[in-house]
């Protein structure tokens, strides 16, 4: 066998998810891509040391050409996301309803790769615009590749996938200008929504607390589309698929988010990878929602049409096991960038139902990889590539990375007996009976467009309610064509006349909506608590991050009990100082601190305490940095313990409300965590 040399490195051909170091030789001699050992990384080849440089320096050249080429067509919509390895453990055999081996042993765990991502901006923008967020799943099972290409609400703006290139020309940067970006608080998304009534109920949802998430570790995650379970006997059922994040969900301020994306527009990318790599895992339970075709004819809309909920209350969620993520990629190109998920790719067991936003998308993931990954050889990608064996006669193409070895590549054949054949363990489609006459139309049981955005609307918590009509006014006052806003505010009396009120009166155009006159009346379903954001889930600290902010002549001893308490709950308590040097307690010892003030406002913390002696005080007084620090805490509903503060206090018109603790000592501390462990101090909110 060759000698693996940096001359020759590779002649041992590199295996998936080698480094690019164990690729290529022992690691430390710079070499071209060629293996040729490189003496100068400093100096382009020149003609003397100040003439001009050589046409012939192919190794500035390979360097260049490899750099300028370093981009790739980025995802046209959830181009900006975050991931993470895992693996998925089911809680019992689903052999009843399904043949997939993934949920049939919980012995056995199954690799994923998780992409969480925002929808309508580009790659390099924030973390927190509002917008839905990407929540797709990678399961590299036995029997092939499943990825459930999902989001973190449980419905879609349309019905059919013929409408998915206007819906995103519509919410995208408008084409003229170039703004706004990764908003929708502009003409032309309202303009399309407003004339699609179909889309209103995931506007709702749009405008709810579920966009701006806390964290991607905090966030539900639903399938959407209905799929079909197929078992051993071809007998079928629908579902959908639900995710269920084992911290509970949680969410941002809307003026909290507006600020993190200025202070950390890495929000949620650094939260998870933080909480990875300090061995927090995010954990989410799978849920499913099993239903026979005799359940689905009963409900009152269509299983098919992807812009309507199956509440939980008429068909609860089996939980049937557990994802757990724990291990962040080694490369983001080469793993969170080319990771190429398809609704298409799913294994046996599981099927797709005839909804037509389902039917559009099965075509459509598989035709962006090709351009945007530029060959059909995108499942040797690593990332991509099964981890259990795959065989066929496929050949060739752009970036082939496999040697298929022999002389045949078709079937049937005789000359290679042993080569790759059908099976009947494979895919069997569920026989399902379908006939019909060629027509384009919508199907009468899709019409029904509001019901269920009342519902949802109603089902939430007054607070949710109350953040809606402020989502709506805010983005309805950043449209200029007043005729557009008319319309909404016509569909919004539809969907409930107080929230239509609320908005037309805190845009100054009380009774200048628009009559709008549904295809369908709606009808009042009754409400469906499970829809909440908030009170669903055990108030936990767990997964937080407390900012604790220090200034010259603390206690530290109340310092320490509180840290302690904070770590208790297994959250994190983040050291902020005046200075990122350092700060001394009251004993005149220094303390490492890990932020400084002036890049650490409290919009980035879930709860915050500021400590200090007189000396600090009269300096944090004095610092507006500090104020607006727990003016911010204040506004934004959040735990505050505060010691040797009076005139911060004063500055920043804090003190006496209900959950902000001046901590005198242990008990203090530990009110402070019980209020922090509820999240929020709703009773601080104003009333709508
Ligand atoms: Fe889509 C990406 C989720 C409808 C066409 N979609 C994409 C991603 C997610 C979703 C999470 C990012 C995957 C990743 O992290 O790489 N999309 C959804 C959901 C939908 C949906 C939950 C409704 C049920 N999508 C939808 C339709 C179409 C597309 C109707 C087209 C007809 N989606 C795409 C795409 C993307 C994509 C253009 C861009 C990048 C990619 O596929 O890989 O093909």
């Amino acid at each position: 066998m060759a000698k693996k040399t940096p001359n020759n490195p590779q002649s041992a051909a590199p295996k998936g998810g080698e480094t690019h170091q164990q690729a290529s030789g022992n690691g430390n001699i710079l070499t071209t891509n060629q293996g040729l050992p490189i003496s100068d990384n400093q100096n382009s080849l020149r003609a003397g040391g100040r003439g001009p440089t050589l046409l012939e320096d192919f190794i500035l050249r390979e360097k260049i050409t490899h750099f300028d080429h370093e981009r790739i067509p980025e995802r046209i919509v959830h181009a900006r996301g975050s991931a993470a390895h895992g693996y998925f453990q089911p809680y019992k055999s689903m052999a009843h309803v399904t043949r997939a081996a993934f949920l049939a042993d919980p012995q056995v765990k199954t690799p994923v790769f998780v992409r969480f991502s925002t929808v309508a901006g580009g790659a390099g923008s924030v973390d927190l615009p509002r917008d839905v967020r990407g929540f797709a799943v990678k399961f590299y099972t036995q029997e092939g590749n499943f990825d459930l290409v999902g989001n973190n609400i449980p419905v879609f703006f349309i019905q059919d996938a013929i409408k998915f290139p206007d819906l995103i020309h519509a919410v995208k940067m408008e084409p003229d200008r170039g703004y706004p970006q990764a908003a929708t608080a502009h003409d032309t998304f309202w303009d399309f929504v407003s004339l699609m009534p179909e889309s209103l109920h995931m506007v709702m949802w749009a405008m709810s607390d579920r966009t701006i998430p806390r964290s991607f570790r905090m966030m539900e995650g639903f399938g959407v589309n209905t799929f079909r379970l197929v078992n051993e006997a071809g007998d079928w059922k629908f579902v959908k698929f639900h995710w269920r994040p084992v911290l509970g969900t949680s969410a941002v301020a809307w003026d909290e988010a507006v600020k993190i994306s200025g202070a950390d527009p890495d929000f949620h990318r650094r939260d998870l990878f933080e909480a990875i790599d300090k061995g927090s895992y995010p954990e989410f339970e799978l849920g499913l929602q099993i239903l026979d075709q005799k359940m689905a004819d009963q409900l009152a809309f269509d299983i098919l049409d992807a812009t309507k909920v199956v509440p939980e209350e008429i068909v609860p969620l089996e939980m049937v096991g557990k994802l757990v993520l724990d291990r962040n990629p080694d490369n983001f190109f080469a793993e969170t960038e080319q990771v190429a998920f398809c609704p298409s790719h799913v294994v046996p067991g599981i099927d797709f139902s005839e909804d037509p936003l389902l039917q559009g998308r099965l075509f459509s993931y598989l035709d962006t990889q090709l351009i945007r990954l530029g060959s059909p050889n995108f499942h040797e990608l690593p990332i991509n590539r099964p981890k259990c064996p795959f065989a066929n006669f496929q050949r060739d193409g752009h970036m082939q990375m496999l040697v298929p070895k022999g002389r045949v590549s078709y079937e049937p054949n005789s000359l290679d007996p042993d080569g790759p054949r059908e099976t009947p363990l494979g895919l069997r489609t569920a026989a399902v009976p379908v006939e019909g006459t060629k027509v384009r139309l919508r199907a009468e049981s899709f019409a029904d467009h509001y019901s269920q955005a009342r519902l949802f609307y109603r089902s939430v918590t007054p607070q949710e309610q109350k953040h809606m009509a402020s989502a709506l006014t805010f983005e309805l006052s950043k449209v200029d064509v007043p005729e557009i806003r008319r319309r909404i505010l016509g569909h919004l009396d539809i969907i409930d006349e107080r929230l239509g009120s609320q908005v037309a009166d805190a845009l100054g155009m009380s009774g200048e909506a628009e009559k709008m006159t549904p295809a369908k009346a709606p009808i009042d379903l009754e409400p469906s608590p499970a829809l909440r954001l908030y009170g669903k889930y055990k108030p936990t600290l767990k997964g937080r991050k407390v900012g604790v902010l220090l200034a010259p002549g603390f206690d530290v001893a109340l310092k320490n009990g509180l840290v302690e308490a904070i770590e208790k709950e297994e959250a994190t308590a983040a050291i902020i100082a005046p200075r990122v040097g350092g700060v001394e307690d009251s004993a005149g010892t220094k303390h490492a601190a890990e932020m400084a003030l002036s890049g650490s406002p409290s919009v980035l913390f879930d709860a915050v305490t500021v400590l200090s002696g007189p000396a600090g005080d009269k300096a944090l007084t004095a610092n507006p940095d500090a104020v607006t620090f727990l003016m911010d805490a204040l506004r934004h509903l959040k735990a505050i313990a505060l010691s040797g503060v009076p005139g911060l206090m004063k500055k920043a018109q804090v003190g006496g409300e209900v959950g902000v603790v001046e901590l005198t000592g242990a008990k203090d501390v530990a009110a402070f965590i019980e209020f922090a462990r509820n999240g929020r101090v709703w009773e601080r909110e104003p009333a709508a």
